[in-house]
């Protein structure tokens, strides 16, 4: 049926799971059709909100149309739309930052109320009435099997070789009938390749070939190839004193420049063959598997640029054997990535001179994306690092700062910390020590004296050691931003 029909089958109120996950395999259509039937309302002065659930961030015309035409009651469990971080940070959008492997359990547990509708978008239907999923897995499952109605978008512009490449495990449980996941290897398969929805529940099937959102391939700049520099070359140390493996171990990448930087860094370099087992594939890392660097990627949904899909499409069948997509409670579960050791490689916003990091607010308060993945893979890494450049806003503001303005991951989760200055490996040190570490390799020379000054003073007149801190200060440069504009005393 078209769009507008079958977003009819969505209510005021309702609880409304869609697929999608960095802009990969969401609906393309209906969400459109939703906002019509929004603007219907309010020129009739009738209110039409709905929960959105997804899997990870979706694309302007999911999140952001939505969001502009104030559609959104509540948004979990991330999102990195402008308008919509525009509406959560005034305060018109309830926003549930979460762990994306706490979801599914989540849903299941009645944590969020009772899911509506679901609305995924399929590469194909089988002749036996199986759903091929297209390129993001994401809480798609969860939605199919919780939703009372599911709208299907099937999207030919999704390549037919994607039949096959999913792997969807349809063992979780919740407590007491979990069982172990049974990964050994990070391209192990212990489920199907299909979603299974009994066709009572199917109220819409809408045909689209709309491609994917897209990122925008950005040159490498010269701070995230220091960045990538200085991590490649702390692997190297690592694996000479033996302890990491020739082939690394399974790889956790986020997206962006430094990703960018330090998966191109990788490519034909020493460590092969390498692995990854991660939550979204990106453009370098088709190029590692290209070049025969890396045998095999497990994650639950692409995040490509344009090229990166153009070459994905070009280049599928030389991919898809050695490609697997996972539902995201699966591709981000801790048993599993403390099981294989994987290794985090995660964006930060700031961190502080402890090793706290935080991912998420900017200047405490506003919210820049969220979470994601990153809090699933550090907290469960064999070894987590975060990168960031020491500075940001153009110098105006330091990266590493006396203590953060709020916290993802704490200094427990963190394990190395790298900026374009340099590594502070944190490992075995106590507070006093990661605190002199990180001034010494990773702040910026401008904020250095500054970092060093209030540290020494702390270490001379706080009233406990262990963590020394002058509490009332502590947050003053992030004060002194907000008044002045810049972190520098005036
Ligand atoms: O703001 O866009 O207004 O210019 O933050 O900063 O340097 O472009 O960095 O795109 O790599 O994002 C942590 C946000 C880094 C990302 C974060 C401002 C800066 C800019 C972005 P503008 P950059 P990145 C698994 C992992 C959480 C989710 C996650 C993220 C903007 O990595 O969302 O890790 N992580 N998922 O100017 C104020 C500071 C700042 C600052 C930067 N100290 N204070 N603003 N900015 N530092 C996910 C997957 O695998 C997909």
């Amino acid at each position: 049926m078209s769009p507008d029909e079958a977003a009819r089958f969505i209510r005021p109120g309702d609880n409304v799971g869609m697929s999608g996950f960095t802009g990969a395999g969401y609906p393309k259509l209906v969400p459109g059709a939703l906002v019509r039937r929004v603007e219907d309302a309010t020129a009739r002065g009738d209110r039409f909100t709905v929960g959105v659930w997804t899997g990870a961030s979706t694309a302007p015309e999911l999140d952001g149309a939505l969001a502009a035409v104030d559609a959104i009651d509540l948004r979990m469990p991330y999102q990195s739309d402008p308008v919509s971080r525009a509406k959560i940070n005034a305060g018109l959008v309830d926003y549930l930052d979460l762990h994306l492997s706490h979801v599914a359990q989540m849903v299941w547990e009645g944590a969020f109320g009772h899911l509506d509708v679901a609305v995924v978008e399929v590469s194909g239907i089988t002749a036996d009435g199986e759903l091929i999923p297209s390129s993001s897995v994401g809480n798609n499952k969860t939605w199919i099997d919780q939703a009372d109605r599911v709208i299907v978008e099937v999207n030919s512009w999704q390549l037919a070789e994607f039949e096959g490449m999913h792997d969807i495990y349809y063992g979780t449980a919740l407590p007491p009938m979990r069982r172990p996941i049974q990964i050994v290897h990070s391209a192990d398969r212990i489920g199907v390749p299909t979603f299974h929805c009994p066709p009572e529940k199917i109220v819409a099937v809408v045909e689209t070939a709309h491609p994917d959102r897209n990122t925008v391939f950005k040159p490498v700049d010269e701070v995230s190839q220091q960045i990538a520099g200085h991590l490649l070359e702390f692997l190297s140390y690592e694996v000479k004193h033996d302890r990491l493996p020739a082939g690394l171990l399974p790889l956790q990448s986020g997206v962006g420049n430094i990703a960018n930087a330090v998966l191109r860094g990788l490519d034909g370099g020493p460590f092969r063959p390498l692995t990854a087992y991660t939550e979204v594939i990106q453009d370098g890392m088709l190029a590692l598997l290209r070049s025969g660097t890396m045998e095999s990627i497990s994650a639950t949904a692409f995040s490509l640029s344009e090229e990166g899909a153009a070459d994905l499409h070009t280049n599928i069948a030389q991919y898809r054997d050695r490609i697997v997509l996972r539902p995201q409670e699966i591709s981000n579960h801790p048993e599993v990535i403390r099981r294989l050791g994987c290794l985090a490689m995660n964006g930060a916003i700031e961190t502080d001179i402890y090793g706290n990091v935080n991912s998420t607010h900017v200047m405490g308060s506003s919210i820049m994306n969220g979470i994601g993945g990153s809090g699933d893979f550090a907290r469960n890494a064999y070894m987590a690092m975060f990168l960031t450049p020491s500075i940001a806003k153009g110098g105006a503001i330091s990266s590493i700062v006396p203590m953060v303005s709020h916290v993802d991951h704490t200094e427990h989760d963190v394990h190395v910390i790298i900026t374009e200055q340099g590594v502070a490996d944190l490992r075995g040190l106590a507070p006093r020590r990661r605190a002199q570490r990180i001034i010494d390799q990773c702040a910026h020379p401008s904020y250095r004296p500054m970092l060093q000054d209030y540290f020494d003073r702390a270490r001379q007149s706080s009233p406990g050691q262990h963590t020394p801190h002058l509490i009332e200060e502590s947050l003053s440069w992030h004060a002194r931003f907000l008044r002045t504009g810049t972190m520098r005393p005036e």
